[in-house]
């Protein structure tokens, strides 16, 4: 049955922001479609944006939202995620945003494996701000703040967040909208931190200055630069080069996730509390030294673990 979007939207905020031929919108009607096919109801949704283009969309969506500050979007994500664990956190943003300004709290938040999800729009550009150039602008494009074209080398943003721990990376494209769905249902569901990089025009800021033509000659520059990850299994490193693969790269079901690690802490820590408060007035019971080892005992107290120690091998 076909997506009611309007039942997800904020239709008093139309008409939206975006140019004519931007990605983002094509982004957000995949994102939502992700959330219908989950069932996942809006109350239980929260999403956090930064500024620009992209991070525009928390004005748009019916969800719990916050429209954060330049580059901070996923810091405050992880603050929204620990303190109502029980909620489904994203963030939706730029390459600027969320890479060349945010990527120190992104490489965190991947380390951690906290349970939100990112959706990375890159469109290669600064774009609200009129198309300076960022992290992910190829080499050789122009941009505003590089009219001879970039001359510095660009980051594989799925790259970094693999090698900082992210629980599942994955790489989609704006022009092929059922496969983008998938990938981002599929981070969304994931117990953990998940990044969906998806390679988006800007017809404005990237492909007008580059020439590039109309967007949807644009969207095939971008195809350009994109393999398969079944085509690219086949492929050698040299015909790799430059190439972005697409498609789940990463996916660890085994690492623990952040607000879950924190719960069993913060349990086991209450025991532990518990124990050494009735221990010291002598009301300990059997039942109460059940509840937690004696390994997890001597990890948990906080002070000078030996001297009760010793009391309790006493007894
Ligand atoms: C601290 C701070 N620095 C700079 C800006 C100006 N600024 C607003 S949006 C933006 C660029 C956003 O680019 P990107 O995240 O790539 O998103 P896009 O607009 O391309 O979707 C910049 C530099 C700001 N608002 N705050
Ligand atoms: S400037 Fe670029 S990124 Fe921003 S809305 Fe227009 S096309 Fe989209």
């Amino acid at each position: 049955m076909a997506v009611d979007y309007t039942k997800y939207l904020r239709m008093e905020k139309m008409p939206l922001y975006w140019c004519p031929g931007c990605g983002d919108g094509i982004v957000l009607k995949c994102y939502l479609e992700a959330i219908d096919e989950l069932g996942w109801s809006k109350d239980d949704c929260a999403m956090v944006s930064g500024i620009g283009c992209a991070a525009r969309v928390t004005g748009y969506v019916d969800f719990h939202t916050l429209h954060t500050i330049h580059g901070r979007a996923v810091a405050v994500a992880v603050g929204v995620k620990m303190s109502h664990p029980d909620k489904h956190v994203f963030v939706f943003g730029g390459d600027g945003d969320i890479v060349h300004i945010g990527g120190n709290h992104l490489l965190h938040a991947c380390r951690r494996n906290v349970d939100i999800t990112v959706v990375l729009i890159n469109n290669w550009i600064y774009g609200m701000t009129g198309g300076q150039h960022s992290c992910t602008t190829p080499p050789g494009a122009k941009a505003s703040t590089a009219p001879r074209g970039t001359f510095e080398p660009t980051i594989d943003v799925c790259k970094m967040a693999i090698g900082a721990g992210a629980g599942y990376v994955a790489r989609g494209f704006a022009g092929d909208p059922v496969r983008l769905t998938k990938l981002i249902k599929e981070g969304l569901a994931y117990k953990g931190f998940s990044l969906i990089e998806v390679f988006s025009p800007c017809p404005i800021n990237f492909g007008r200055r580059n020439k590039l033509g109309d967007p949807a000659k644009l969207m095939d520059y971008m195809k350009s630069f994109l393999v398969s990850s079944a085509k690219a299994k086949k492929m050698s490193e040299e015909e790799l080069k430059g190439k972005f693969v697409t498609g789940v790269l990463h996916k660890d079901e085994s690492k623990p996730e952040l607000t879950e690690s924190y719960r069993q802490l913060v349990e086991k820590a209450q025991a532990s509390d518990e124990y050494w408060a009735k221990y010291a007035k002598g009301t300990l019971t059997d039942a109460d030294k059940d509840k937690i080892t004696r390994e997890e005992l001597k990890g948990l107290y906080p002070y000078d673990v030996e001297t009760p120690l010793k009391e309790w091998k006493k007894l």
